[in-house]
Parts: structure tokens; sequence; C-alpha cells
């Protein structure tokens, strides 16, 4: 029997992890590319120094064809003291999919734990992921991850007694987030030992079986650099009979970065391909949601321009998995989704200023809306008119264009409208008039742009900076 050594929190340090049957080994496997020397080492030592000798196999270090000098033979020579830690190199520069697969392919233990070049493993960490893998073989396990502040290099470590509180999300323009778990599932939580269902993952830090990996289709291997492949896998792993988990006792510290360090040889418009990919394969026709929202994806889309895909759709077939609905109702009912064909979708361009509303931030709630050159690329500028008159810009959240009073500038407010009703709150509901006005019925004003600021006006037809159009 082995104690676990993690010191953070009781109820996981009286975790027992029972040897016999014996649990199976791991595979650590870290690709990197261009990573620093210190914070790949330190990812190293760390899982060295925190992983029971029984169950690390090996360390697996996958290079994504890095240019800096130190991580060619000097690395390999550094590594090579350490015995059980070896290292790949990929010739040409792939991506993240591409190294894991590589690594994978040759990967001796039972079960693979991936983990980012630039990670703290906190003691215990490994114990309750491999074990749960051994009690349930189709279980993709995370651990908790903690910060590692970007300046300091200190690890955060989690407040004993409170407990975690976080799950994977998505948007619909398919990038991964995190959310707090709803109420009623918190609630039932009694300590850190039980694994918290999540609906994605973030994809850099897990364990899975080696042979649940192979059985459930590994990763595409048609996506490139990064992004989209822990959306994919999260799809793919809960439509076809897998579980996702977070094992809150099992912690992890990870160097969250501000903006992305990686050159995109291919542009990055790589990133919008691989969501494609995985729109194409998993989403049936809840893919035309994410499209309204992304005008290069849905370009991609209808130009068949993100490669071939049929390998996918026949795994997806040969495994026999839901569809994307039994997903959103089963596995993620929380989820909004909002209407597949609203009344108008696209941008508004204001016709005096020649200029397009736009909610300014990605984090848009509660925030006045301004007026920007249209680019014609959804996102910021992405609005539709929904079958209850409201006008919605719902990516990551439900957010509504709100009537203000004059001289207060209208802003994005969460939608009061809730699921089964039809009236919108009477500040959100709006009327497209003939005249292409966008009148706000309530309070008889109307939408208009003045000195760059939007406000509410008296309506006024021949002003043109109160007439709009909408694709
Ligand atoms: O071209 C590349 N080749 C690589 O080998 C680009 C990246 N990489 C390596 C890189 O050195 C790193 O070790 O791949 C790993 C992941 O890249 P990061 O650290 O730049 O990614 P990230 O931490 O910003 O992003 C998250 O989303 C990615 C989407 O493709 C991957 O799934 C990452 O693994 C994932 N990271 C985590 O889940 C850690 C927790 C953070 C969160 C949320
Ligand atoms: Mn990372």
């Amino acid at each position: 029997m082995s104690t676990n050594s993690n010191t953070w929190y009781d109820p996981c340090l009286a975790q027992k992890f029972f040897r016999c049957p014996p649990l199976p080994d791991t595979s650590v496997i870290i690709v990197f590319h261009n990573e620093a020397w210190s914070t790949l080492l330190r990812t190293v030592f760390s899982v060295l120094h925190t992983s029971p000798a029984f169950l690390l196999k090996e360390i697996i270090l996958v290079d994504d064809a890095s240019t800096e000098e130190y991580l060619q033979k000097q690395l390999e020579e550094f590594v090579r003291e350490l015995k059980i830690v070896r290292v790949m190199r990929q010739r040409e520069r792939k991506g993240l999919v591409a190294a894991r697969l590589l690594g994978a392919s040759v990967a001796q233990g039972q079960v693979l734990t991936f983990l980012d070049a630039h990670c703290e493993c906190f003691h215990g960490w490994l114990e309750p992921l491999i074990s749960r893998i051994a009690e349930e073989p189709t279980a993709v396990v995370s651990p908790r991850i903690v910060t590692i502040d970007l300046n300091t290099f200190q690890l955060r470590k989690p407040v004993a007694n409170q407990l975690y509180n976080n799950r994977g999300s998505f948007d619909w323009a398919l990038t991964f987030i995190w959310e707090p778990i709803p109420k009623h599932i918190f609630n039932l939580r009694k300590n850190e030992t039980h694994p918290i269902k999540t609906p994605t993952f973030a994809g850099g830090l897990f364990s899975i079986s080696k042979s649940y990996f192979e059985h459930i289709g590994t990763y595409d291997d048609q996506m490139e650099i990064w992004g989209g492949e822990n959306v994919e896998m999260s799809f793919r792993v809960w439509q076809c009979g897998g579980q996702l988990e977070i094992l809150p006792c099992s912690v992890v510290g990870h160097v969250f970065r501000t903006k992305s360090p990686h050159t995109f040889p291919k542009g990055t418009e790589v990133i919008t391909r691989n969501q494609v990919r995985l729109a194409e394969v998993w989403m049936d026709d809840y893919k035309m949601i994410f499209y309204h929202r992304n005008n290069k994806a849905s370009a991609m889309a209808n130009e068949l321009s993100y490669g071939d895909i049929s390998d996918r759709r026949k795994l997806r077939e040969n495994l026999n998995c839901k569809n994307f609905s039994w997903y959103l109702n089963t596995i993620y009912p929380e989820m909004f989704v909002p209407e597949f064909k609203p009344l108008k979708f696209g941008p508004i361009r204001n016709v005096g200023s020649k200029m397009c509303l736009d909610v300014g931030d990605k984090n848009a709630e509660g925030r006045p809306v301004i007026i920007y050159q249209c680019h014609n690329q959804g996102g910021n500028q992405y609005f539709e008119y929904t079958s209850n008159k409201e006008l919605r810009h719902n990516i990551a959240k439900e957010l509504c264009l709100q009537a203000e009073t004059n001289p207060q500038p209208v802003r994005m407010q969460v939608c009061a409208l809730k699921k089964g009703e039809s009236r919108p709150s009477p500040h959100q509901e709006w009327i497209f008039t003939q005249e292409n006005l966008l009148k706000n019925p309530s309070s008889g004003k109307c939408l208009h742009v003045k000195e760059k600021v939007i406000l509410m006006d008296d309506c006024n037809a021949w002003n043109d900076y109160q007439r709009w159009s909408f694709s």
C-alpha cells in the first residue's frame, strides 16, 4: 500500500491507494517547442520528485522542432543521467498533436499522462489519476490546475477546505473556457476525493489508459500546431461512451501565459481549420451556430478547404457515437444554445458613419457598445436578431443590446428573457423599421451614433446616423 503524500487537504491525504492488484504504471509525455530550459526541467524534476517509482515508467520529452541550441545535444546529455527520461525529436514543426502522438507511439506505460512543458506537479498528484483509471478505464482524468505566477514563477497552492469549484466549458467560437460548477451540482460535493464530471477539458494535463486512448481514436492527426484538439477530444470522449473528469485531490501547477508565445508557420488560420474539422465531425447541425459567428470558418467549410475528414467520420460511426444533441441534453444541459435560424444575423452597419456596431471586448457584459471599422469576421461584430426581437451577441454568454436612457450609452447586458418565455424585457426589445431605424418600442427612441457614442434618441428617419443595415 502506498500512502498519499498530499499535504494540503485531509480527505485527500487520507485516501489510500492499494497496490494489490497492482496499479497500472504510466508514461509521462511532455511535448515542447522552444520551451525555456528552467521551466522544462522544472516540469521534469517535479515529476521525478513527486511520483511513486512503481507508478512512473518513463518520461518522454518530445521536441517539436525547437530551434534553441540548448534544447539539442545539451538537453539529451543532461537527461541521460536521469535514466528514465528520454528525448524524441519531431524534425519538422507540426504542432502539439503530432508531437503527442509520436510520444504515445513509443510509450511503454499502461497509462499515458500528458503534461505541458511548464508545469509543477504537487505531492500526491499522480496516485488519484492512476487509481481512478484502474477503477474506470474509460475515464479521462485531469488534475486540478493551479496557477504558476507568470512573473515570480511561484506556485499558488490550493487553500485547504475550500472546495474546488471549476469545470470546463466552451463558447460558440469553440474555445475552451472555465466556468464555476453550477450550484445544484456543487451542493452535492462532499469533499475533494470525488471526481467532478466536466463537459470539456483544458486538454494539456491529463491521464488516459493507453489502450483506451487507442480505442477512442487518439487524436485527429491532421490538426496542426495548436488549438482545437482539446475541444475535439472533449466531444469525442463523451459522445463515444467515455467520461471526462477533474480529480481535485490531484494538483498540478501550470504557467498561464497572457499571449501566445508560438510562431504559426502557416498562419493562425490553422486554429480555425482545426476547429472546422472538429465541428464537421462531431457537431452535426450545431456547427452552423459556430459558423454564424466566425466568417473565416464558414468560408473554409463552404470551400471544403479543411482537409479530408472521412477517417474521423468513420471512427465516429465505428464507435457508434451519440450525436451532438445528445451531448448537449445529457452531458451539458446547462449550456445555452442560440437559435439555429435567427431572423437576421451578422454585422450591423451604421449608414452615417459607415462603421459597425461592436461589443468592444470579448468580455462585453455591462459595457457600452462601440462603433468600429467593419471587419466582416464575426466575433465582436456578431449580432443576431432573434425571433423574440432581441439583438443578441452570444458567443460566450447570452448578452442583449439594452436601451438606456439618454445620455447613458447603450450597453450589452445579460438577456433578461428566460428559456420558454417569449416577451423580452422592454429595454431589450427592438424593431427594425421600414426606414432601417432600430427602435425600442417601450421608450419610442431609436439607436443613434453621436460623436462615436451610441445612445438612444428621438427617432429621425432623415438622420443617417440612426439608420442601420443588417445582412
Ligand atoms: O507548435 C507547438 N508545438 C508544441 O509542442 C505549440 C505548442 N507546443 C507545446 C508547448 O510547448 C506546450 O508544452 O504544446 C504544449 C501546449 O502549448 P501551450 O502551453 O502554448 O498551450 P496553452 O497552455 O496555452 O493551452 C491549452 O490549450 C492548448 C490547445 O491546443 C493545448 O491543449 C494545451 O495543452 C492546453 N494547456 C492546458 O490544458 C494547461 C492548462 C491551461 C488551461 C486552460
Ligand atoms: Mn501551457
